[in-house]
């Protein structure tokens, strides 16, 4: 086993996952997931800040390319929720409803959204008139509302769910294709620059989001081994156009149904996959992009130097400022030891420690959180320095949970090796003949869900299926999952 493996399978985070994180929740002010309605919870300050920032980073993507952001209402009928058979199957047990009562006893029932296609659909209709208004692209960022059957957890199952859907409406086929594509370069993208590792698969049928003709999944892993699906892409062809009524005029003048995707992107998911992927026994580790604080200074007070090392301390603080979220810790009633200790909880990037040998030495002592490595740097050229380490800490993080995905990975080529894996927090990859059978059958024995094939290469398979022995058709990814 590597250095690195022993130092993972040693910490906290894989030993004891949920203690782990509720407790970081809390300490590094990320969410209280106290608040007395079930499924609902707190985000502090800590949580709300890098969801706010995950969002910028989506929408400016989302926007260059193309979507528009829009709001819709919250609410819908129970006639419009109704429209699209499979979907309504999918949701109706998962709704929260608001009920009128007037004066008189009359009542209306209206629907809490659980996701807008409901919602939009009704108006792409009457904005869709031909081939010029294609293709429609719309994204929001709200919360949405399931009443989950199953166990909540605060940020991987929630019942407000905080997300950014779009919502698009194409001329062909193929241009719908092409916008599954572009959805997932944008997610990745966007993962990627938050240094989060994922599987990119193709759901089963029997699994794929209720109304849609096929479903891709973002699966980032997690150290208690159950993936955790941080956004979905779902391929919805004609199903929804046909029962909403979108229809346009072609450029031959026939009339057609448009063709539509839906994706999301939930936020509090990829908030818990930050911290999940990358945090360690002394807390976050915080991705610079999203880091409330991206640097923090912290004075070495010694007895009758305190002074000029406050004033070295503030000429740093200013040169940093302008480039980084900076902050100068000068408080006075706690030691340097005890701001390390806090400062490391709450995942700053980069630490700059100043004492009386920097101010000597015109240097300044970097910390990164990282790899907590201690790197001299001199004062001249600090920003250049901090810029490298910045980029080199954001690669490394990458890199890492990376490298523990694959490592999360088990081959399995018997039910009782899928199994192991599973019960030992991995995700097994086994062969599959693709029947229902054999799911139901790997499901019970293994332990573990299917959450399909890859989507972004193609794995042919070299061996039976595992439940049945027959040929398989296809390798696929199985583990537990939020
Ligand atoms: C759609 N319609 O609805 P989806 N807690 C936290 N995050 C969640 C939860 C939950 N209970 N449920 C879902 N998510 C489509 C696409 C419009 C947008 C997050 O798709 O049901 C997950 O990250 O697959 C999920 O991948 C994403 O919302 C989209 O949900």
């Amino acid at each position: 086993m590597s250095s690195e493996s022993q130092q993972a399978i040693s910490l906290k985070k894989f030993t004891n996952f949920t203690e782990w994180f509720d407790e970081l929740l809390l300490n590094a002010r990320i969410a209280d997931n106290r608040f007395p309605v079930k499924g609902f919870i707190v985000y502090l300050e800590n949580g709300a800040y890098i969801i706010k920032r995950v969002r910028e980073m989506l929408e400016e993507k989302l926007e260059k390319t193309g979507h528009k952001l829009m709001m819709f209402p919250l609410v819908t009928t129970e006639e419009l929720f109704a429209k699209e058979v499979e979907h309504i199957k999918g949701f109706s047990t998962e709704v929260f409803v608001i009920e009128q009562k007037s004066e008189k006893g009359a009542e209306r029932r209206l629907i809490i959204r659980p996701t807008s296609e409901t919602i939009m659909y009704p108006m792409f209709k009457l904005w869709i008139r031909s081939h010029a208004d294609l293709p429609l692209k719309v994204h929001q960022s709200v919360n949405v509302y399931r009443y989950e059957t199953k166990a909540t957890r605060a940020l991987y199952r929630v019942r407000e769910i905080p997300w950014n859907e779009a919502h698009t409406a194409h001329e062909t086929p193929s241009d719908a294709e092409k916008q599954v594509k572009e959805a997932i370069e944008i997610y990745s993208q966007v993962l990627k620059e938050l240094g989060i590792s994922f599987l990119l698969l193709k759901r089963p049928d029997f699994d794929k989001f209720a109304g849609a003709v096929y479903s891709i999944a973002f699966d980032s892993w997690n150290p208690d081994g159950r993936v955790n699906q941080v956004a979905t892409v779902h391929n919805l062809g004609r199903n929804f156009s046909k029962a909403y009524d979108i229809t346009f005029e072609k450029k031959d003048g026939s009339r057609g149904y448009v063709y539509q995707l839906c994706y999301g992107f939930g936020y509090s998911r990829v908030l818990a996959a930050i911290i999940a992927q990358h945090g360690d026994d002394r807390g976050l580790v915080l991705p610079p992009p999203v880091a409330p604080t991206q640097i923090v200074i912290i004075p070495i007070l010694f007895k009758g130097q305190e002074k000029e090392v406050m004033d070295y301390s503030r000429s740093i603080f200013n040169e940093l400022k302008d480039n980084w979220r900076t902050v100068l810790d000068d408080r006075e009633d706690i030691t340097p030891g005890e701001k390390f200790y806090y400062w490391e909880m709450m995942g700053v990037p980069v630490r700059v420690e100043i004492g009386p040998k920097e101010i000597l030495e015109e240097k300044v002592t970097l910390n990164r959180r990282d790899t907590l490595e201690r790197i001299q740097c001199s004062r001249s050229n600090l920003v250049e320095e901090v810029k490298k380490l910045m980029e080199n800490l954001m690669q490394n993080l990458r890199e890492r949970s990376e490298r523990m995905l694959y490592k999360l990975i088990i081959d399995a080529t018997t039910l009782e090796e899928a199994a192991k894996a599973i019960d030992n927090k991995c995700i097994a990859r086994v062969a599959w003949c693709s029947s229902i059978e054999c799911a139901e059958k790997i499901k019970e024995k293994a332990g573990g869900e299917i959450r399909g094939e890859r989507y972004d290469i193609a794995e042919h398979p070299d061996r039976p299926c595992i439940a049945c022995g027959q040929q398989a058709k296809t390798i696929i990814y199985v583990a537990r999952a939020y």
